[in-house]
């Protein structure tokens, strides 16, 4: 079996993880410090988001210079020492390529905007008047997806931010450059890529109005996505590594091929489907309830479609682009503990390799941040100003940021209960909510029954049991909405999890026997298991286990 299906991987953001020199921003002398935390909990790789050279206009994420390290997070030397000292532990650092796009400053876009042909090809350049865009298509964070160039008389493509345009991939130079890329990292001795919204690489042949939607269907998992991600592996000799594609807006069919062994593309996928359950009419600025229903439906159709061609997930609830699930789909106050670990639980056991998003180990809630000036992120601030446009008031659009920004996720990493949260000597970029001083990571290390330790938990039975990493899924009906509950079989062996979303005791309509079950681990004291388990408790999680 591939490593990589009994391992978890812990995905760190380096700008809120550990600031090791007191300028109130993370950096990878941080990360390094911080490796033997990492070890404790058993994580086999680190997936670093990006560190590179970069205007920081969407937080690294805009490269400038993929083979340099930004100074703010320290330099080449600490990357090669954090990759060594990763490597002593067990630890395989995960970098993160950035290939759709690059920033605006990166020398090939500016060679492009100085005139030179043969980089204008690196990019996506279209004709056009300056007051028509040549789509209607819209940019991810918000306005045109379009920008025009005075001094060419061209507009240039970018899906996100107007400082990261789009790369030409039909270009072949292009392609070659992204090699060179991987082979230079590969050769630092990284263990692993996650490859950042790659399915979005091969445009169209035909650049049309979109009138159904954003233009997303028309370069989703594009014409030559397959055959970019075959050629790229093949040649750079990456398939025996760990990879994970960030697919957006995917469909189940491609995520099949793109992590089918048999193809030789990628490891496995990140999908989001899961993450727009509370989302109205697929808007994520209008706020709606979580639709349990539909999220079962969704895990459901992609753990059991992709056991049966094959193919392999990356499951998850949080990363630095998302809110924190504890305070999306748990109880921030009440049964925080008891929510957090279930959420846990639920994506712990599945079928697929788990990640788990700084923090998120400690039960970290969102930092509830009460105005505009406390955030930080590009696509916020574009949107609480779209969202004042759109005729709401400051207060509403507060409230949708609250709950929707990616700064949700950004704020420091909590160690401690000292001053800014032991994350920093000095006051942190981003501002740090109260609860630090009880949701942190020292506190956790003396406490038992600690969320981080039912995390540890958890990683240590995916270890132990295979049932766990290759056993097959089956989700259990008939129950309702808000159980999420499935069960995992291996040869004779049976895995039964069984977790309530919800804050109320709910019953579980036909009484499930545990005759036979040892209980493998649940969120609730436990010291004798019951004959049969008839109702959950609020936000129970019980994990049953036979053979
Ligand atoms: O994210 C892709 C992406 O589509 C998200 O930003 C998306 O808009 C959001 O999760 C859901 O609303 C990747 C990176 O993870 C993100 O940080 C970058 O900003 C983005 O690509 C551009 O590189
Ligand atoms: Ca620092």
């Amino acid at each position: 079996m591939e490593d990589f299906k009994k391992s978890t991987i812990y995905q760190v953001y380096p700008k809120s993880f550990y600031d090791s020199n007191g300028d109130g921003i993370g950096d990878i002398k941080g990360i390094t410090e911080k490796l033997d935390y990492i070890k404790s909990l058993g994580a086999d790789y680190i997936w670093s988001t990006p560190f590179f050279v970069s205007p920081m206009n969407d937080n690294g994420y805009d490269v400038e210079d993929y083979r340099n390290i930004n100074p703010i997070f320290g330099t080449m030397e600490d990357v090669e020492e954090l990759i060594g000292e990763a490597e002593k532990r067990g630890i395989g650092i995960m970098l993160d390529m950035v290939f759709n796009h690059t920033s605006t400053r990166h020398e090939w876009f500016r060679r492009a905007l100085a005139g030179e042909k043969e980089y204008m090809d690196y990019y996506i350049f279209k004709e056009g008047e300056p007051d028509v865009p040549p789509t209607n298509w819209e940019s991810k964070f918000g306005g045109s997806a379009w920008e025009y160039v005075p001094t060419l008389k061209k507009w240039y493509l970018h899906l996100f931010d107007v400082t990261q345009a789009d790369l030409n991939w039909n270009n072949a130079k292009v392609r070659e450059d992204m090699k060179e890329i991987i082979r230079f990292w590969k050769k630092k001795g990284v263990k692993g890529f996650r490859f950042d919204v790659v399915n979005l690489i091969s445009k169209p042949e035909i650049f049309e109005d979109d009138w159904e939607g954003d233009g997303r269907r028309f370069y989703s998992d594009g014409p030559r996505m397959h055959e970019f991600l075959k050629e790229l592996v093949a040649d750079t000799g990456i398939h025996d590594m760990v990879t994970v594609g960030e697919m957006s807006s995917t469909s189940l069919e491609h995520c099949i091929r793109y992590s089918n062994p048999e193809e030789k593309e990628l490891s496995m996928c990140f999908n989001f489907h899961h993450l727009k359950v509370d989302y109205k009419d697929g808007n994520k600025w209008e706020l709606e309830k979580t639709d349990f229903g539909k999220l079962k439906k969704i895990f459901e159709a992609w753990q059991t479609e992709m056991e049966k061609h094959n193919g392999w997930n990356a499951v998850f609830w949080c990363n630095h682009d998302q809110p924190r699930i504890v305070s999306r789909m748990g109880d921030e106050k009440e049964y925080w503990k008891e929510s957090a670990k279930m959420l846990a639980s639920c994506i712990h056991l599945l079928r697929g390799t788990p990640y788990i998003y700084q923090g998120e180990e400690l039960g970290m809630t969102n930092p509830g941040y009460k105005e505009i000036g406390e955030y930080r992120d590009v696509e916020s601030i574009n949107y609480y100003h779209i969202l004042l446009q759109e005729g709401k008031g400051r207060e509403e659009a507060l409230e949708i940021l609250g709950q929707r920004s990616r700064d949700n996720s950004r704020s420091p990493m909590q160690w401690n209960s000292g001053k800014y949260g032991g994350f920093s000597e000095n006051e942190p970029w981003i501002g740090i909510p109260e609860n630090y001083k009880y949701i942190n990571a020292a506190a956790e290390e003396q406490d038992s029954d600690s969320v981080l330790n039912y995390y540890r938990e958890l990683i240590r039975l995916r270890k132990k049991y295979p049932i766990i990493q290759e056993g097959s899924i089956e989700f259990l009906h008939g129950m309702r909405p808000e159980i999420f509950a499935y069960k995992r079989v291996l040869g004779g062996q049976e895995l039964l999890v069984l977790n309530n979303m919800t804050d109320k005791n709910a019953d579980l309509k036909e009484a499930i026997s545990c005759q036979g079950f040892l209980r493998l681990i649940g969120n609730y004291p436990c010291e004798k298991l019951p004959d049969k388990v008839g109702e959950l408790r609020p936000y129970e999680s019980v994990v049953l286990m036979k053979g």
